[in-house]
């Protein structure tokens, strides 16, 4: 279930303000949250939030956003809702069995209880097992990304070898930028075939590597006609094939979790970046139609109307979405025929 834009975000930034002042009000319980614990076990979310009410009238209200996804808090899922029935300590757990993702955000908000104004904290998404995961990250086509592969909770280990698995019409692997946290980097770069194998071997290791973080980072282009939309990026290992073994020789278990890039055009930003469209962008778009010579702009952002046009129609609309007109808020705006 989606939020409505504006309320929303209202509420978020005044949460934000609140959370970053002490507690003004008298009997405000200064930090009213003091726990906040999204973890990720099977695909399932717990997220736990407890602290001190002063009146019974305190509830509580979680939401999700996916990793690499949202750019506005209005993109947040709504999770649960909780609400006291007595002052004093409190204790609200929420769980879920949504496909919630590593680096995804979850948001608590706390209103009522004695508080002025809404409280609210976040936390991110985190495995509480041994993974290794690829991160979800955001592109437009034509664009370029970089995928972080990376280690928690590492019981310790030696050698390693993954498979990484993607759609190769329209993603291209252009580089592996290997972090040196774990030794032994053997990565097999010449032509990126499929699947790509990512490798470090410690033979002579006396001891285990324990330490967590990020591998590697994998840089990938997006085609210019790739559709919108999710790509997987997947990730694999074989743990009878003794892929991940400790200095013991003995296979390890990590869980494995592929990530995503979510392909998007941000309508508007004709700098081909995913940010929200500037009155730069405006200028740029006055000068392209204007026929101004050494205009460049990422032509899919430009055509707001989707009439497969760049027009001045165009331009007008982004000059209202700037001016925040009413019914201009959410580009593109499509020209009903
Ligand atoms: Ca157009």
């Amino acid at each position: 279930m989606k939020k409505s834009m504006k309320p929303f975000a209202v509420l978020m930034t005044l949460a934000m303000l609140v959370g970053m002042l002490p507690a003004i009000a008298m009997g405000a319980p200064a930090d009213p949250i003091v726990a906040i614990a999204p973890v990720l076990e099977t695909g399932s979310v717990a997220v736990s939030a407890s602290g001190l009410a002063a009146d019974s009238n305190v509830s509580f209200r979680a939401f999700y956003s996916p990793p690499g996804g949202a750019t506005d808090l209005s993109d947040y899922d709504y999770i649960d809702q909780y609400r006291t029935d007595a002052a004093g300590a409190f204790q609200a757990t929420y769980a879920t069995s949504a496909d919630f993702q590593i680096g995804g955000l979850v948001t608590v908000i706390l209103a009522g209880g004695g508080l002025e104004a809404p409280f609210s904290a976040e936390a991110t998404v985190l495995p509480t097992q041994p993974t290794v995961a690829v991160s979800s990250e955001l592109a437009r086509p034509g664009g370029e990304f970089v995928a972080d592969l990376t280690l928690y909770n590492n019981p310790g280990i030696a050698s390693m070898r993954l498979f990484l698995d993607y759609d190769p019409e329209y993603l291209t692997l252009i580089a592996v930028e290997d972090t040196g946290l774990l030794s032994g980097a053997k990565h097999y770069q010449k032509g990126f075939e499929m699947p790509y194998t990512l490798y470090w071997e410690n033979a002579t290791l006396a001891q285990n590597i324990t330490v967590s973080g990020v591998l590697a980072k994998l840089k990938f282009e997006v085609a210019e006609n790739a559709p919108l939309g999710a790509y997987g990026l997947g990730l694999s290992y074989r743990f009878d094939e003794f892929d991940i073994v400790d200095n013991n020789k003995e296979a390890v278990f990590f869980r494995a979790a592929g990530g995503a890039v979510n392909v998007i055009i941000v309508y508007g930003n004709l700098r081909g970046e995913l940010d929200k469209p500037t009155p730069y962008d405006s200028v740029l778009l006055t000068r392209y139609l204007a026929g101004w010579p050494n205009i460049v702009i990422f032509k899919p952002a430009a055509d707001i109307d989707l009439d497969k046009q760049i027009t001045p129609r165009d331009s007008l609309i982004l000059r209202r979405h700037l001016a925040e007109w009413e019914g201009y808020l959410v580009l593109p705006i499509p020209l009903v025929p």
